[in-house]
């Protein structure tokens, strides 16, 4: 089943029985996740937790990645991790420089595991769109980078049936997965199209809004801070603002 990765956006109707989260880059803190979930009263019948993708590698549980994947109630995109991993397995990324990257525990599993964890993290959408009361929420792992929504969800659709391909399918994930230009350039533009983007990757001290992009990574590998925002709370994230 190796199908081509992630080339989908995945949509979601709004709840209306309960709450919905999203989690900034977890790196194998899933037992910080769990506690975070015990304090917020998670309840997995109605709430709905989703995720900014690098679910694995640096931290101490990345092995137990498919125990949350499989759960009804999350919902992750995927994330720079997650595209090496799966990399790694077809053969396209180097093992060496995956294993820098916090990778090795994927070396200890038997070669048949490692292939059943990227069969799964291939199936992660690029891109999730919520419903919600604050807007219409994006999720995606890096960035919308150069574009308004409904062109980067027209673009991942033509790149799924191969109306686009090559280097510019290439690209459009690159830069989805890794690119940091917004943060680097303090870019206040935001990304028309959409009422709210969240991301990861790159880590803060605390959540803040460029625009209408909303980075949630707390480095939780390296601080044992997650953030785990209620889409309720995107309002009142903090806002940066131009000098
Ligand atoms: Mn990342």
């Amino acid at each position: 089943m190796q199908r081509t990765t992630c080339l989908r956006v995945q949509a979601f109707e709004r709840n209306t029985t309960g709450r919905d989260f999203v989690v900034g880059d977890i790196h194998g803190c899933f037992g910080k996740l769990q506690e975070r979930l015990d304090e917020l009263r998670f309840n997995p019948q109605c709430d709905r937790l989703f995720s900014v993708g690098d679910l694995i590698d640096r931290g101490p549980m990345s092995r137990d990645v498919l125990n949350w994947v499989d759960e009804p109630w999350f919902f992750p995109v995927c994330g720079n991790h997650e595209r090496m991993a799966i990399g790694v397995v077809s053969g396209r990324v180097d093992h060496e420089l995956y294993a820098q990257n916090g990778g090795g525990w994927f070396f200890e599993l038997p070669e048949s595991r490692r292939v059943t964890i990227a069969e799964v993290l291939s199936t992660l959408p690029l891109a999730i769109e919520v419903d919600h009361p604050s807007g219409k929420v994006a999720i995606v792992h890096a960035d919308v980078v150069g574009m308004d929504w409904p062109t980067f969800k027209s673009l991942v659709a033509d790149a799924a049936t191969g109306k686009i391909g090559g280097e510019a399918v290439n690209s459009l994930i690159a830069g989805t997965v890794w690119s940091r230009d917004r943060i680097n350039q303090v870019s206040l533009a935001g990304v028309p199209g959409v009422d709210w983007v969240v991301t990861g990757h790159t880590p803060a001290r605390s959540p803040f809004a460029l625009g209408n992009v909303v980075d949630i990574d707390t480095g939780a590998f390296a601080t044992g801070n997650l953030t785990v925002l209620d889409l309720s709370a995107l309002p009142s994230v903090e806002r940066i603002r131009a000098n």
